[in-house]
């Protein structure tokens, strides 16, 4: 059926763009209104689906990217050409560096006229820039293909390794009109987007027995694990192997935080400790130090050289990216999991359990930096830190399991993610696989309509001002979020000086002492100024409790950063000292 009740015999672009999207079970567009696609957004509305207008497309793209990580479905995001579609384009490339799969549709100026160069309203061969840059790109021309332009963007995004796809859809595509019964027949229900790939058998036993040499096993699991969403499978992997575990960030909650096996607070002990490392959708790039380096002992450590590693892993050319892999399971993870389960249950009580000096060893580590995170918490300096401040936040969570956290900045990042606990699978949004920062607010509508659980975003001042005109939009919609602005004074600290002693502050520096929260109160919302844990756990738990969305400002002692908070080896006058 058509979802213009005027035209009865005809259909349009228009309207095949929207039927074949919804044939598909999409529900939600997140996308930015204008030249050539502002009819599609009020259509799209008009045809019961829901549109979410941003403020700026990058913000709707990272929207788009997060809830298809959280969905299995590959998110939209609909934007205006060229410029718009630029801005859409760090998200979609985001999207594809951290494996989530998302769908950028953009409209496009005439193509004759662009592929002539001659000058047309925002003329850009978008189709070409965009290719290099996401998993696959595609362009429709005729109507009668926008069927097969879809289904085959919604299988690009979710099958194999999942990503960003990009749908070029020129202006003129949308007002040519085709038989409505034509129309109809042209469209594709995409049968089975993200076929299971099943491992092959002798590459699972493979890993069994090496796993079964194991003397010190270490599973890690990364944001690959959680997107599966096999949770009991992983879960009962872990418990029954019985081998201690490290979740990259958002992989953490896949168990939960404080599982007796979780190996969180030994990091520094097990990676290069552990004879035999088995990655669940983790990848050892940059966030594993490559599986080289300090971060697994350095050349001096009695293991170099000498670690095994199992790689469960959809994609077949990860293995041996970084150092080689000695039993690569490749398929996705339910199957491959499931696979290894069902060995290992089969061989009952006669499957070999980690030794009690290994778990001892990690454990004894544990409890020393648990305990030493414990007293640091408990201190209630003035000005508030960024330990006193996530103390609260680390408490909220374990009160609300199921609200949604969204984390970005350098400390307020780093320090987020070791104090507060997760309890619950996917629960855990951040700056992923290249650190960027700008997906704060983007992340935070999508959780929350994705969702519809509170969202709490963590955010650093200067990480809040890439995406922080959304505060609108979350009035906008009446989203259930809070956020909460670790308010330092600037990038990693407020304290940098300006040598010359010129006008001109420090480029880390931002305004002092300023007011986000009064952005929040511009569109609507609640603001509050926090200068005490106090007052901010009370914010925090209103704004949970009633669900409008609030702004606190946590304001944080601005000497209490790190330069690029856990990771200032990585900047280029620390790595030359090394
Ligand atoms: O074992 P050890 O002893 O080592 O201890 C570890 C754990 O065992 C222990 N631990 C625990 N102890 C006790 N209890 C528990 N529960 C527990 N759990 C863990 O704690 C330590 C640390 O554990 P962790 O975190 O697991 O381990 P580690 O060693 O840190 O892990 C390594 C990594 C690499 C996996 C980890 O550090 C990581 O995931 N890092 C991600 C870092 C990242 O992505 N950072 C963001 C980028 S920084 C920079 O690029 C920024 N920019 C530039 C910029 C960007 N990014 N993007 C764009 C578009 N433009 C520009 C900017 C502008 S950050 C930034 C803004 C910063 O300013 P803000 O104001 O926003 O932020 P503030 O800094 O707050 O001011
Ligand atoms: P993290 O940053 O948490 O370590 P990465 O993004 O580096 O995680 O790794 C995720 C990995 O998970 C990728 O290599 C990707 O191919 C893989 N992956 C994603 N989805 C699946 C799936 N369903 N089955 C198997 N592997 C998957
Ligand atoms: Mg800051």
């Amino acid at each position: 059926m058509t979802t213009d009740t005027q035209a009865q015999e005809q259909t349009d672009g228009f309207n095949l763009v929207i039927d074949a999207l919804k044939l598909n079970g999409i529900d939600t567009i997140f996308g930015l209104p204008g030249i050539p696609i502002t009819d599609l957004t009020r259509k799209i509305q008009a045809a019961g689906m829901r549109m979410i207008s941003f403020r700026h497309e990058q913000n709707a793209g990272n929207a788009a990217a997060i809830a298809g990580f959280l969905t299995q479905k590959p998110g939209i995001c609909l934007t205006v050409s060229a410029p718009g579609f630029l801005n859409g384009l760090t998200a979609l490339t985001n999207a594809t560096t951290n494996c989530f799969p998302m769908i950028l549709i953009s409209g496009s100026s005439e193509r004759e006229i662009v592929d002539l160069q001659q000058g047309d309203y925002e003329e850009m061969d978008q189709l070409a820039i965009a290719k290099p840059l996401c998993k696959a790109a595609f362009r429709v021309l005729n109507a009668e293909d926008i069927g097969i332009g879809i289904a085959r963007a919604i299988r690009a995004a979710v099958s194999g390794r999942p990503g960003g796809v990009y749908l070029d859809l020129p202006a003129k595509l949308f007002s040519q009109s085709m038989d409505a019964a034509a129309g109809k027949a042209s469209l594709i229900k995409v049968v089975d987007p993200a076929p299971r790939q099943i491992p092959a058998p002798d590459a699972v036993q493979r890993a069994l027995n090496l796993l079964k040499t194991a003397k010190r096993p270490l599973i890690v699991l990364g944001k690959g694990a959680a997107y599966a969403q096999a949770d009991a499978d992983i879960r009962a992997l872990v418990e029954k192997t019985g081998i201690p575990y490290l979740p990259m960030s958002m992989a953490k909650g896949l168990l939960p935080d404080n599982h007796k096996q979780s190996a969180a607070a030994a990091r520094s002990y097990v990676l290069p400790e552990a004879d035999v490392v088995v990655l669940i959708g983790a990848r050892l790039n940059w966030l594993l130090s490559h599986g080289k380096g300090k971060t697994w002992g350095g050349k001096d450590h009695k293991a170099w050289g000498s670690q095994k590693y199992v790689q469960i892993d959809i994609s077949p050319q990860e293995a041996d990216s970084n150092v080689r892999i000695d039993a690569p399971v490749v398929g996705d993870i339910g199957s491959c999991v499931s696979a290894m389960l069902g060995a290992i249950n089969a061989a009952g009580a006669g499957w070999p359990q980690p030794s009690a000096d290994w778990l001892g060893a990690i454990d004894e580590r544990k409890t020393k930096n648990i305990a030493k995170m414990a007293e640091t918490l408990a201190k209630n300096p003035s000005p508030m830190n960024f330990h006193s401040a996530l103390n609260v936040m680390r408490d909220v969570i374990k009160a609300n399991p199921d609200a949604m956290l969204v984390n970005e900045g350098a400390n307020a990042l780093d320090f987020t993610r070791s104090i507060v606990d997760m309890y619950r699978p996917r629960k855990r949004l951040d700056v992923g696989t290249w650190g960027v920062m700008g997906i704060g607010m983007g992340f935070a509508v999508a959780a929350a309509v994705v969702s519809g659980q509170p969202v709490i975003a963590v955010e650093g001042d200067s990480a809040f001002g890439f995406s922080g005109m959304e505060v609108e939009t979350i009035c906008r919609y009446n989203l259930p979020v809070c956020v909460v602005v670790m308010n330092n004074n600037g990038v990693y600290k407020g304290t940098d000086v300006n040598p010359t002693g010129g006008p001109d502050v420090a480029p880390t520096v931002f305004v002092k002492g300023a007011r986000y929260d009064k952005m929040m109160e511009a569109f609507g919302g609640v603001g509050v100024h926090a200068t005490t844990p106090a007052e901010l756990r009370k914010a925090v738990e209103e704004a949970v409790r009633s669900r409008k969305p609030t702004l606190i400002n946590a304001v944080i002692d601005e000497t209490a950063g790190t330069e690029s908070g856990r990771i200032t080896s990585l900047n280029p006058t620390a790595a030359k000292k090394k």
